[in-house]
């Protein structure tokens, strides 16, 4: 086992403008109304000046990952901060709508005919523990170039079964090792880790990373409540 995993392929360029319907010059024009705040995130970190198009097109550098030896199939801790939603995998809609040209409602079985990409790597938790895990799933950025996002696009809203939000800058969404996992440590995802489908990436802290996702929703702005730990106190950013 090599100890840095190779990302599976992405897709290429062709298949990703045909997939997406990105050629068009629409694309090119960038919306400019923003607000007071997202101007202000928008200087601080340098990615969320980027627009999808040239995200989708020059995918960002991936970060290193572990070999699977290095997994630590018990330290990853079950952190639900209210309840454990049983979800039916067979009736199981992942909604993906918002500023997007083709919005769509996908099935696990949908899902997994979609490149699976396995990746090892740490999740860390503010409460003050961390876990080496391997993650199976779909890119996020494939399933975002499926609904053909228009050009203005910044955000990404992440709604849960048991009632959590989030919202992620539209750079690190495209990140090639954020996933919509269904898998952990080799196996289908348990329930308490998020079954049927959940958020798993190394770039950013564990509250950012969604169980139980139900739907997917791509912005242009960010309303009041930007996450459910971050609407009380968190930091938004949470990148690591
Ligand atoms: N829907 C939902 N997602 C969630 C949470 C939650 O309570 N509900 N907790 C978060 C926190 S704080 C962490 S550290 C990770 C924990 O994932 P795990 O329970 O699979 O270890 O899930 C995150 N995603
Ligand atoms: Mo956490």
């Amino acid at each position: 086992m090599s100890p840095i995993q190779r990302p599976h392929r992405l897709l290429n360029r062709r298949q990703l403008l045909q997939l997406s319907g990105l050629s068009g010059a629409g694309l090119l024009l960038s919306g400019c109304a923003s607000s007071l705040f997202e101007n202000t995130v928008g200087k601080t970190f340098e990615p969320l000046n980027q627009s999808v198009e040239a995200l989708l097109l020059n995918p960002q550098k991936p970060v290193p990952e572990f070999p699977t030896s290095a997994i630590e199939p018990d330290a990853l801790l079950v952190n639900t901060f209210n309840f454990t939603p049983q979800i039916d995998p067979e009736t199981f809609r992942l909604t993906i709508d918002g500023e997007v040209n083709n919005p769509m409602q996908l099935s696990m079985k949908d899902i997994q005919k979609l490149p699976l990409t396995s990746m090892t790597i740490r999740h860390i938790c503010v409460e003050g523990w961390s876990a080496i895990v391997q993650w199976g799933g779909v890119r996020l950025r494939d399933l975002l170039s499926l609904v053909q996002p228009k050009a203005n696009v910044r955000f990404v809203y992440f709604k849960s079964a048991d009632g959590y939000y989030e919202s992620w800058d539209i750079a690190s969404s495209l990140h090639p090792q954020t996933l919509m996992a269904y898998q952990k440590n080799g196996q289908l995802l348990s329930v308490e880790n998020g079954a049927p489908i959940r958020l798993a990436s190394p770039i950013k802290l564990g509250y950012k990373q969604s169980k139980w996702v139900t739907r997917i929703t791509i912005v242009n702005h960010l309303t009041p409540s930007r996450g459910y730990w971050e609407d009380q106190g968190y930091e938004w950013f949470a990148g690591l």
